[in-house]
């Protein structure tokens, strides 16, 4: 009886827990209901009475052992637990991933820049219009056909309000508002009804501008547009001022600069052309100036719009006007600061 207590003593003795699984297997085995030690303990009736004293002796001794052994084990796990050795506190965390502002954000607050130098500050309309904000008031014909359906997003149940097709209704505002000098830049999204492909959508952003006050001529819109040009596209960009023909202008112009891609001499991105149109622009019809209240014969004025897509594909080389809707982290990520 007693060789066989020493052998268990000498059996845990050796053991050691190297998993968890291990030390419960050593409880289970000894400490357990129909564990050894209980069955240890129901023979000790059986055990001759000279000899009872030491295997009292070397039963409590084999249960203490066990139960250090156990506990060491757990010691272990659990120091093991709350500091996995393979954590370095000394490393640096890892980087914060910091948002960008949108392309079209980027551009038009470059665009606000140059021209708040020219003392233009920034007003916004608003994206649902009435019909008068948007054509009437801008001199377009009772049956001009950016009207119809077709061009123009309406309120179903309100002909008379729709998605505006361009931000002049904002400066029909200001100027219904305010006496000239006037030098207002408004932006904003602006919706038109077309079908949608790499080189259009039907949702956009466009900058108008407007100066209003005595005296101003063409030669201050060409010489305002070519400080624009200059400052946005580069020093060397030249400019060049093509008949054009809009309701709410007379007379009305299009603007284009030289190709900042290949400086003039013709590439792929200016169709061999040299040139790249960039915005429309005109002086301010006199029904427009008299519809807002001010008088043609003592005010003039120029006004512009550019699409803010067009101008940020040509300054990011973006090929497809539908990335600027997508969301898409891997197109955004490349305009980070
Ligand atoms: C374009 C052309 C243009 C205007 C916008 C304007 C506004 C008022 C009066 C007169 Cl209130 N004109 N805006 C003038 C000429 C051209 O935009 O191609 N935009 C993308």
């Amino acid at each position: 009886m007693i060789e066989k207590l020493k052998d268990f003593i000498d059996e845990v003795q050796q053991f050691t827990a190297d998993t968890k699984e291990k030390a419960e297997e050593l409880r289970l085995k000894f400490l357990s209901r129909k564990g050894i030690l209980n069955e240890i303990f129901a023979e000790f009736k059986n055990v001759a009475p000279t000899e009872k004293r030491e295997y009292g002796q070397r039963i409590n001794a084999l249960k203490q052992l066990v139960e250090k052994k156990i506990n060491e084990a757990q010691e272990k796990f659990e120091e093991q637990a709350s500091k996995p050795n393979d954590l370095d506190i000394t490393l640096p965390g890892p980087n914060y991933s910091l948002g960008s502002h949108h392309p079209i954000t980027n551009v038009l607050n470059e665009i606000i820049e140059i021209f708040s130098r020219l003392g233009f500050t920034v007003a916004e309309g608003q994206e649902i219009e009435d019909d008068y904000h948007n054509f009437t008031a801008l001199n377009f014909a009772p049956e001009h056909p950016a009207r119809d359906m077709q061009d123009t997003f309406f309120i179903e149940t309100n002909p008379d309000i729709l998605l505006r097709t361009h931000t002049s209704g904002g400066q029909v505002r200001v100027m219904e508002k305010q006496k000239p000098p006037i030098r207002v830049l408004v932006p904003g999204r602006v919706f038109r009804n077309e079908a949608v492909s790499a080189r259009s959508h039907c949702i956009f952003h466009q900058v108008e501008g407007l100066y209003v006050d005595k005296n101003v001529s063409f030669a201050d819109l060409k010489q305002t547009l070519m400080y624009f040009a200059k400052e946005f596209y580069g020093e060397k960009t030249e400019i060049r001022l093509r008949p054009s023909y809009f309701p709410f202008t007379e007379p009305s112009a299009e603007m284009d600069v030289s190709c900042s891609i290949c400086g003039g001499k013709g590439c792929g991105i200016c169709k061999n052309t040299g040139w790249l149109e960039v915005l429309g622009c005109g002086m301010v019809h006199p029904n427009v100036l008299r519809n807002c209240g001010i008088d043609p014969e003592v005010y003039s004025g120029f006004a512009f719009g550019m699409g803010i897509e067009r101008t940020a594909m040509l300054r990011y080389g973006v090929t497809d006007i539908r990335m600027f809707f997508e969301n898409d982290m891997k197109f955004l990520s490349r305009f980070k600061l």
